[in-house]
């Protein structure tokens, strides 16, 4: 295993959708002990605390199409800044969320040091939501369009370099709730989709298999995991917003961790939608840290 410089950034934010509590999803984390779990396997961890979120900002016009606009800019360019400055250090940027909005900073931040990085998308969902095709308003269901260069301008152009990452440079693994504008942008833009059909099918690790030697075969120079707890069935993760049944398990989660790790390919992560009010004992949060433990090298004996 390569020692890492690993930087944790934590962004308390629930401003992408309306359920409160997700914006704990940092301290929850760090609670169920992360440092220590990355600093045991050998890495070199610095936390670098919490990106500031400021409080709702008054008198700001209501877009139902977007909800709290405003403050997902704000979040996500003092996002992107940091982790910037993280890989100028040449530090791993792990990434603890927050809702899944937080995707848009983090890979914004990315995007300006990758050329052709490579993205696993972990999700119910596939976050593939724009302001004409959202059935909420919640910015949370769309930083994937965001990051291809469809949506709100002002979220496109987060320090301005657009798109950040190319569609066929996409993978989704594990969606089961897909809105109709999504599947369209699905097929029209080239993104590669491992739905719950395929994991059941194929078993975790085709897909995993498949989905490496696709991203190798496509010649990426990075690689970025971004991790929803809801991707998990809901029976190991209850602490998320939109809980999806017949989701991912345990073990073949941990597999997929397991495997990423193995690949070497990996040079970023973030984890989201940990929300520890709908939790039950941090379960959530304790499932994040011992997936982290294995995507950063844990060995089982
Ligand atoms: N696709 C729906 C629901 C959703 C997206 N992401 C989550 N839920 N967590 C939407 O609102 O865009
Ligand atoms: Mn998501
Ligand atoms: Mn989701």
């Amino acid at each position: 295993m390569n020692k890492l410089n690993i930087s944790i950034i934590g962004v308390p934010t629930d401003y992408g959708q309306t359920r409160r509590g997700v914006d704990m999803g940092p301290s929850a984390i760090r609670y169920a002990g992360v440092v220590e779990r990355l600093e045991a396997v050998g890495h070199e961890v610095h936390d670098q605390g919490d990106i500031r979120v400021s409080q709702k900002k008054e008198g700001t016009i209501v877009d139902k199409q977007l909800l709290n606009l405003e403050e997902v800019i704000d979040v996500s360019t003092s996002l992107a800044n940091s982790v910037s400055k993280a890989l100028e250090q040449k530090e791993f940027p792990l990434v603890l969320g927050g809702d899944h909005s937080i995707a848009i900073g983090t890979l914004a931040g990315l995007g300006e040091h990758f050329k052709n990085l490579g993205v696993i998308w972990f999700d119910a969902h596939a976050d593939l939501n724009t302001p004409e095709t959202t059935p909420s308003g919640n910015i949370h269901g769309m930083p994937l369009a965001v990051s291809i260069g469809l949506g709100h301008e002002r979220l496109v152009k987060i320090r301005n370099n657009v798109p950040k990452i190319k569609p066929e440079n996409v993978i989704i693994i594990g969606a089961r709730s897909v809105d109709p504008g999504e599947r369209e942008l699905i097929s029209q833009q080239g993104i590669k989709v491992y739905t719950m059909h395929e994991v059941d099918r194929l078993g975790m690790t085709r897909v995993m298999e498949d989905a490496l030697a696709y991203l190798r075969a496509r010649d990426i120079d990075g690689l970025h995991l971004s991790l929803d707890l809801d991707g998990l069935d809901p029976l190991y993760t209850p602490g998320v917003g939109t809980p999806v049944p017949g989701g991912i398990t345990y073990r073949e989660s941990h597999l997929a961790m397991e495997m990423l790790q193995e690949s070497g390919m990996l040079t970023s992560a973030e984890f989201v939608e940990v929300n520890p009010i709908l939790d039950e004992k941090n379960r959530t949060a304790d499932v994040a840290v011992a997936l982290m433990g294995s995507l950063f090298g844990e060995t089982l004996v």
